[in-house]
C-alpha cells in the first residue's frame, strides 16, 4: 500500500487508532478471507479494493472532490445512488460493520442500541472512517427509531447532515411521501453540487446504477448451482464492495467474475462438494467487516447461497425503468423502484416473506438463517411471524440474534451445527 498518511491526517484521521484498526481488519480479512480454498480468480479484483479500502478508493474521492465533484455518505440503501450521479456526485456507504470504540459510542447513545448505530458513532468520535470524513453531505433517514433519533446527536459532529422523510406503510400516502422526499433530496443535491439535473443526467445514472445491479443479480442467479461457484462469504464481499467502489468498474469487475463462474458451473467446480447444506441468509445486513456469521456459517459444513438482506438481494434485485423524457417522469420511475424495497421498518412487511421463499425454491436452499442484531426492534419483531410462515411453507429456520463481538462464536457455531445437521437429507 503507498503512504496515504498525509491524506489521511487532511481528513482529520486520528492516525494512531486508525493504524490498529488497518491492522486488526487486514489481520481478518487474510484469516477470513485469503484462507478459502479453490476461490475464484476473480475475487482478486475484490480483495484488491479490500487492501485499498482506506488507500486508494479514498484517494479518488479526494481526487474527485478535488475537480468539483461532490461526495455524498450514507447508511441506508433508501438513498438513490441515481439521483447522486445525476449531479456527477460520488455516492459513498459509510462504516458501520465494526465494534469499534463502543465505549465512545455509549457514552453518547444508550448500551442497548444496535451494533450497527454504534459502531457509526465509534468510526465518527474514534475518527478512524475516512470515507464520512470525506464526505461533503452525510444522508440519515427516519428508518428505524434507532438511527432516526441518534441521526440528532450525530449532526453537530459532521460538516451537512441530511436527513430523508422515509415513509412506513406501502399506502398511496407513502408513495406519495417518498416521491417528494426524493424531489426534496434532488434539491439538496443541486443546491450542494451547484449542477442542475437534466433528464439526460438522469437517465444515465440511473442507466449506471442499474448495470451494477444487473452484474450483482447475475452473480445471485450463479449461486443456483449445485455445487455453488462461490463461497457465500465472497459473493457477501462483492455485494459489500458495491457500497463503496467507482459504479462502472465495479459493474465490470463483477461482470468478469460472472465469466469465471459460469465457466465454473459448465465443469461442475465449486467451492464446497456438490450435496453441500444450502442455506439462505435473510435479516440485517452486513457492513464491512461484518463476516462473523458467514464465517461461522461456512464452517459448519453449510454453504450460503443467497442473502435476503439491503447488502444483498433487498438492495439491489429491483432495476429501475429508465424510460421517460423528463426529471418527472424519471423521478417517478425511481420512486416506483425504492418503494418496493421490503425493509422491516414498514408495517406491513408481507413481500419480504414471500420473497425468501421465492429465493429457495429458485436456489434450492434446504433452509432459512434469520439473522438479526440485537436491539434491532425491526428485524426482531418480524422474526418471529416470519419464521412462522416460512416453517408452514417447509422451509426449515433457524433465529439468531447477534452483535459484532466474537464474544458468542462457540454459541452460535454449535447452533448451526445443529441446524445443518437437522437439514442434512432434506
Ligand atoms: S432499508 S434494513 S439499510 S433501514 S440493524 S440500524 S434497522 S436497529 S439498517 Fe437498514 Fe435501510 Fe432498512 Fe436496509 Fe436500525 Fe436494525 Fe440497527 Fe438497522
Amino acid at each position: 500500500m503507498s503512504d496515504y498518511r498525509g491524506m489521511w491526517k487532511e481528513l482529520g484521521l486520528d492516525l494512531e487508532s486508525h493504524d490498529a484498526l488497518l491492522s486488526v481488519l487486514g489481520g481478518a480479512y487474510g484469516e477470513i478471507y485469503l484462507g478459502q480454498k479453490d476461490r475464484p480468480e476473480g475475487m482478486k479484483y475484490f480483495d484488491f479494493v479490500m487492501s485499498e479500502v482506506h488507500g486508494l478508493r479514498i484517494k479518488e474521492l479526494m481526487d474527485a472532490k478535488a475537480q468539483g465533484r461532490k461526495v455524498i455518505g450514507s447508511y441506508c440503501v433508501f438513498v438513490p445512488e441515481e439521483l447522486i450521479l445525476a449531479v456527477d456526485g460520488v455516492s459513498v456507504g459509510l462504516c458501520a460493520g465494526a465494534e469499534f470504540n463502543f465505549a465512545g459510542a455509549e457514552a453518547v447513545l444508550p448500551r442497548n442500541t444496535c451494533a450497527l448505530i454504534k459502531s457509526a458513532f465509534g468510526f465518527k468520535l474514534g475518527k478512524v472512517c475516512p470515507y464520512l470524513e470525506a464526505s461533503d453531505v452525510v444522508v440519515g433517514e427516519n428508518t428505524c427509531d434507532g438511527k432516526k433519533k441518534s441521526y440528532e446527536i450525530l449532526k453537530p459532529l459532521v460538516k451537512d447532515l441530511y436527513v430523508m422523510d422515509l415513509p412506513q406503510m406501502k399506502s398511496d400516502m407513502g408513495r406519495a411521501l417518498l416521491k417528494e422526499e426524493y424531489r426534496r433530496f434532488l434539491g439538496k443535491l443541486e443546491e450542494t453540487s451547484g449542477r442542475k439535473v437534466t433528464a439526460a443526467s438522469l437517465r444515465k445514472g440511473i442507466e449506471i446504477v442499474n448495470a451494477k445491479r444487473q452484474a450483482v443479480k447475475r452473480l445471485a442467479a450463479l449461486r443456483a448451482a449445485d455445487p455453488s461457484p462461490i463461497s457465500g462469504l465472497d459473493a457477501l464481499l462483492v455485494n459489500q464492495v458495491f457500497f463503496y467502489d467507482d459504479p462502472v468498474r465495479f459493474a465490470e469487475s463483477t461482470n468478469k467474475l460472472c465469466d469465471e463462474l459460469e465457466e465454473r458451473v459448465k465443469k461442475g467446480m465449486g467451492v464446497f462438494p456438490a450435496g453441500t447444506t444450502r442455506l439462505i441468509v435473510s435479516g440485517c445486513p452486513m457492513a464491512v467487516p461484518n463476516w462473523k456469521l458467514p464465517m461461522l456459517i461456512e464452517g459448519s459444513d453449510a454453504v450460503i447461497v443467497g442473502e435476503e438482506s439491503c447488502v444483498g438481494e433487498r438492495g439491489a434485485r429491483r432495476i429501475t425503468a429508465a424510460q421517460g423524457d423528463t426529471v418527472e417522469e424519471l423521478l417517478e420511475a425511481i420512486t416506483e423502484r425504492y418503494f418496493q424495497i421490503d425493509c422491516a421498518i414498514f408495517t406491513p412487511n408481507p413481500t419480504r416473506v414471500a420473497y425468501v421463499q421465492e429465493m429457495a425454491k429458485n436456489l434450492r436452499a434446504q433452509g432459512v438463517i434469520h439473522y438479526s442484531l440485537q436491539f434491532c426492534q425491526p428485524y426482531i419483531v418480524e422474526s418471529g411471524p416470519v419464521e412462522k410462515e416460512w416453517e408452514a411453507a417447509g422451509l426449515p429456520t433457524l433465529r439468531l440474534e447477534t452483535d459484532y463481538s466474537l464474544e458468542d462464536a462457540g454459541q452460535l457455531k454449535t447452533r448451526i451445527e445443529a441446524f445443518v445437521e437437522r437439514l442434512k437429507g432434506k
